[in-house]
């Protein structure tokens, strides 16, 4: 983003010190949960939008329902409130999470039964809802995507059920093996973290008269189960091992996702066209996570000497 709209336009925030988003560009120390200071943090630097991502995710918040409810909505209320204060534009991600076991299972339709079981599944469908609410009773321009599973070398697995994902690519490239807490056959969709940021700058940029489902837009760019990344990731190391220990919290959760996701809405209303396939992500990721491990190396051999 600071890459399309200025290093200074662009301000980061996390409720953790990033050396990185600081040595960036602007980087405010913030807790969402925490109303007022995000007004004034907000106001002081006269922001015209808010990209609100802080969550406690799926796996995560069934550990601590009550604190994951308190982040995920107290934090999304506070957001909405500084938007509608300052009429900011606004963006919130939903998830697959907002589904349940009652919703179809493939090609899930935008607009069908979301009935979700775990906690950050309602926190979701709530997020959903409030977001449109503020759309329709104070005009705010809320706009979200419902993400698949995200897949980043640059952020280490964080909570959530589709996580095992990046952790695969990981352990693939430090000890060419993993035990997989999914189980074989369980697909969900997922998305390389360049398709998700493009996705959300595309949305905010969209024609807000063109937005019928505003909030929130299904999107993937492939639906897989943890074989079919062992197999892409033996293209590239062919004695990859894959085994598996399921954890049944996860699992179940999994299972009361769908499979794959109609994105149709996002295709026609703003133009939503997903870049890397698995084989593409596959190749990218191995490629990353190995310039990272040979960078931490790098930095270790540095410290010590
Ligand atoms: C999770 O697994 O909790 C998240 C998600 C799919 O929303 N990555």
């Amino acid at each position: 983003m600071r890459k399309i709209y200025g290093i200074s336009n662009v301000i980061a925030a996390d409720i953790r010190e990033l050396k990185e988003a600081r040595e960036n560009g602007p980087f405010e120390r913030l807790d969402v949960t925490d109303g007022m200071k995000l007004s004034v943090t907000a106001k002081r630097h006269n922001v015209d939008t808010i990209i609100h991502l802080a969550a406690i995710l799926s796996a995560k918040a069934e550990t601590m329902p009550l604190k994951a409810w308190h982040v995920n909505m107290v934090g999304l209320i506070n957001a909405l409130e500084v938007a509608k204060e300052m009429n900011l534009q606004f963006f919130t991600p939903s998830s697959i999470g907002a589904f349940g076991p009652s919703t179809p299972k493939e090609d899930t339709p935008q607009v069908t039964v979301q009935r979700p079981i775990t906690m950050y599944g309602i926190n979701k469908v709530t997020a959903e809802l409030l977001c449109d609410y503020y759309f329709n009773r104070y005009g705010i321009d809320t706009r979200g995507i419902r993400f698949p599973g995200l897949i980043s070398h640059a952020t280490t697995p964080g909570g959530g059920t589709s996580d095992y994902a990046v952790d695969m690519y990981y352990h693939a490239v430090i000890k060419k093996a993993y035990i997989s807490c999914i189980a074989e056959g369980t697909r969900m969709d997922m998305m390389y973290m360049p398709d998700a940021l493009d996705a959300i700058i595309q949305l905010m940029e969209a024609d807000s008269k063109k937005l019928v489902n505003r909030n929130s837009y299904n999107i993937s760019a492939f639906s897989v189960a943890p074989e079919d990344f062992a197999k892409a990731i033996r293209k590239y190391i062919p004695e990859f091992k894959l085994d598996y220990q399921i954890d049944l919290v996860r699992q179940n959760i999994a299972e009361s996702w769908p499979d794959s996701l109609d994105c149709t809405a996002a295709k026609e209303e703003w133009g939503f066209q997903a870049k890397y396939d698995l084989d593409k992500t596959t190749e990218d990721m191995l490629r990353k996570v190995e310039e990272n491990m040979v960078n931490k190396n790098s930095e270790m051999k540095g410290k010590s000497s």
